[in-house]
């Protein structure tokens, strides 16, 4: 856990993040709930901050939980404006103007499989009884551009735990919503639809791995994948994906919708390695937003090796990418 003295700006030059990491700094230092609560005026500027998000709700009880970088975080803009999300286009701008025909009231997400207690969640239900943190993580995309986001989200190992999977579950599996009159990307052969995705039970319970149902403290706008969507952060974008409708406990590895589309091109593990080109481009290095260069050196497993590499431990990663 990082802990700085508070940078003394003048109010006037304050942009809504600045006053955003002022008030994680101050949560972080403060720690008790009493005193959170003293630091109220400046909680109410920071989401008054920013008028973009003022449509999202802001979400109680957050644990305050640095996990991995004091990088810039990109801005709330950033975030929200350049998006992979293909059910809505394949352009970078296109889930910012069409998702919000996506209806996400009500939403259910159906947890099943090998598993003792299946169940179908109103996704208020799937969240309440865990703890929201927030998580400060770098997304590196495929493509070679990357952001660092503050992530609210859920460990996805509590939901798991909830589940009971059993002891022939070795993989899970995540399904997108698939409802082409919201979706206009569904109505074009872009990808095999739905959406799907998986990872390898140990990967699903790191601790690393969430569910996020918001950012920068708030709910997600729906380009970024509201309700809940899963976040891998030392994994390629495309494993992190969006508007999950299922999740489900597996005895096989699952298909997934990238590696159906091109399997030369992306494997199943798709962690971060800048020692493993893309057929088609180089992996050293990633163009971190706004910047318009390639100018950031990509980390392995995306800076966090030390805690996932033992994962991988006797894979060759070169056939296993
Ligand atoms: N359902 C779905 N999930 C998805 C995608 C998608 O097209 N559909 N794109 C993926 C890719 S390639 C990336 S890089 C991340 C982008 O997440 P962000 O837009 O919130 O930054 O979402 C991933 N999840
Ligand atoms: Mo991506």
């Amino acid at each position: 856990m990082l802990i700085r003295p508070a940078p003394t700006i003048r109010p006037s030059e304050i942009t809504d993040e600045q006053l955003y990491l002022r008030r994680r700094e101050f949560m972080r230092i403060a720690g008790a709930a009493a005193l959170a609560a003293a630091a109220s005026p400046l909680l109410s500027a920071a989401c008054e901050a920013s008028p973009a998000d003022a449509a999202q709700t802001p979400l109680p009880d957050v644990k305050p939980k640095v996990v991995t970088t004091d990088e810039k975080l990109n801005s709330f803009e950033d975030i929200t404006s350049y998006n992979n999300f293909y059910e809505f286009g394949t352009g970078k701008n296109d889930p910012q103007r069409y998702a919000g025909r996506m209806k996400t009231t009500p939403w259910t997400v159906k947890v099943d499989g090998l598993c003792a207690k299946p169940a179908d969640y109103a996704v208020e239900d799937l969240i309440r009884p865990h703890q929201l943190e927030e998580r400060i993580y770098r997304l590196r995309c495929v493509e070679a551009w990357s952001m660092v986001i503050p992530w609210v989200g859920i460990p996805l190992a509590s939901v798991i735990d909830r589940a009971q999977p059993q002891g022939k579950a070795a993989f899970v599996e995540f399904t997108t919503l698939q409802r082409p009159s919201e979706m206009p990307g569904q109505r074009e052969p872009i990808l095999d639809w739905p959406y799907v995705e998986g990872l390898r039970l140990d990967e699903a319970r790191h601790p690393l791995t969430i569910l996020a149902v918001g950012l920068y403290g708030r709910t997600l706008m729906n380009q970024n994948g509201a309700p809940i969507r899963l976040v891998v952060p030392w994994k390629y974008g495309f494993k992190s994906i969006k508007s999950i409708v299922r999740i489900r406990f597996v005895e096989r590895q699952p298909r997934t919708a990238w590696s159906m589309s091109n399997p030369s091109e992306y494997g199943f593990y798709s962690n971060v390695n800048p020692e493993v080109d893309h057929p088609r481009w180089s992996q050293a290095r990633e163009k971190r937003l706004p910047s318009l260069f390639a100018t950031t050196r990509t980390q392995m497993f995306n800076g966090y090796g030390d805690q996932v590499a033992s994962l991988y431990a006797g894979m060759d990663l070169r056939k296993n990418y």
